[in-house]
């Protein structure tokens, strides 16, 4: 078998578990082209995708201006390092900064780099503008939070199944409870050296927990408060998916750092990136950080092309719109559901609670048979179901796939 063979579903299942690392539990669908909205599986099945590769394809599949941007750019220049200056940083960095409304962006590729980049920033602000001794500064962060998968990440999570055996674990994290404004008042109160506070908006992978509306504006005020850094892991809830451009924005709140991921590239490449103005950021300088591919010229062009999507075809809007249709028409179905408790979310960031233990395989033989029904979606912790659509999804497919949702939860009725 040549190495480019076609292969079939089967096929391709085997190659994997046979020579790749068993690290994911895949829903067995072998997907082998991506169009706006649509998956199709080699077999030719054609599904709606409804979890955007955890909402990194906010702009749909191949969006084609971020194909083009990203196709020129690599017949032209891919990759330099920042040994040297290239011509499109400086550009999506101005972009990107002026978007969100910052003085500087720190490039870098995948969610846990930048994520792991703001703590670093907030530990050396922490020591050099708020003067904290060295190696005491403390960042608080949520219970049941998710930050990506990297040693110090993991150190601060409480999810066994991420964190067991990966010790030693990094110090210098606080544990509060989520949307808990007490907890994180008395945190600041009672410990001097608290650098900052990282938080999601929304929970994505707790369960999309959407907090009380008021914390997050709350927060900051505490956080400035203290003088203490309200850094936002906007990595999920980024880039329209929750019906604004940030999450926070539907507070009005400017984090005093912001880490982006996920979407800011449309899911065509991995490209993050912290945002902060130059009184935090500026304690960076040369040698402090870097990556041999943060800020290269394919990640910059994507990007730019990747947010121009967003603003061009009113994707918050849409997903603010569709969101309140989807939830609504989900609420009807739970008045006489046996099966489904409740459903939550913001924007085109939604879940259902399903009615099982939270270890059945309820949830799991739902997602499979939405396969079947032409709808790929996947249980978050056993018995939620995330649902997370391209933001270009038209109002008639959501309602296409309201009634394959619907249908498939009936056939599960008790
Ligand atoms: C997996 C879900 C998990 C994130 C937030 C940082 C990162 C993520 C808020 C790290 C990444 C991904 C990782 C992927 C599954 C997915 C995920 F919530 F989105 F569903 F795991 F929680 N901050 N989330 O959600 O970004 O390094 O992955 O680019 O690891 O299984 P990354």
């Amino acid at each position: 078998m040549a190495v480019l063979d076609q292969l079939n579903s089967q096929q391709a299942i085997d190659l994997e578990n046979k020579y790749g690392a068993h690290n994911y539990h895949p829903l067995p669908v072998v997907l082998s082209r991506g169009e706006g909205v649509f998956v199709w599986d080699v077999e030719g099945k054609k599904y709606y995708d409804f979890l955007s590769a955890y909402s990194a394809v906010n702009q749909g599949h191949c969006h084609p201006d971020i194909v083009k941007a990203m196709t020129e750019q690599a017949q032209t220049l891919t990759l330099t390092s920042r040994a040297f200056y290239n011509d499109m940083l400086g550009k999506y960095e101005k972009y990107a900064s002026e978007t969100f409304n910052f003085d500087k962006l720190l490039p870098m590729n995948t969610g846990a780099e930048a994520v792991e980049t703001a703590l670093k920033i907030c530990r050396k602000w922490a020591y050099e503008v708020k003067g904290i001794e060295e190696n005491e500064a403390e960042i608080i962060v949520c219970e049941n939070n998710f930050h990506g998968r990297t040693t110090t990440i993991i150190s601060f999570s409480n999810d066994p199944v991420a964190r067991k055996n990966f010790g030693p674990y990094t110090n210098g994290f606080i544990k509060i409870a989520y949307d808990n404004l007490e907890a994180l008042e008395n945190t600041l109160k009672s410990n001097a050296n608290v650098a900052g506070f990282l938080v999601e908006p929304i929970q994505g992978e707790a369960g999309v927990y959407v907090p009380t509306e008021g914390y997050l504006s709350k927060a900051k005020a505490l956080c400035e408060k203290y003088n203490v850094l309200f850094i936002a892991d906007e990595v999920q809830t980024g880039i329209a998916r929750t019906g604004k451009m940030l999450a926070v924005d539907h507070e009005n709140v400017k984090p005093d750092v912001l880490i982006l991921g996920k979407a800011l590239s449309g899911g065509a490449y991995p490209v993050s990136a912290v945002l902060a103005d130059d009184a935090i950021m500026n304690v960076i300088g040369p040698g402090n950080h870097g990556s041999t591919f943060g800020g290269n010229p394919i990640a910059a062009a994507v990007a730019i092309a990747a947010l121009e999507v967003v603003k061009n075809e009113d994707l918050a809007n849409n997903a603010e719109k569709l969101g309140q249709l989807f939830r609504s028409e989900l609420s009807k179905f739970i008045e006489t559901s046996s099966i489904v408790n409740s459903v939550r979310g913001k924007g085109l960031l939604n879940a259902i609670l399903i009615n099982d233990d939270e270890d059945s395989e309820t949830a799991w033989n739902i997602c499979l048979k939405l396969r079947d029904n032409g709808l790929l979606a996947k249980p978050t912790h056993g018995n939620i179901i995330r649902f997370a659509p391209p933001l270009v999804m038209t109002e008639a497919q959501l309602l296409d796939c309201v009634s394959i949702i619907t249908k498939t939860l009936k056939e599960f009725e008790v």
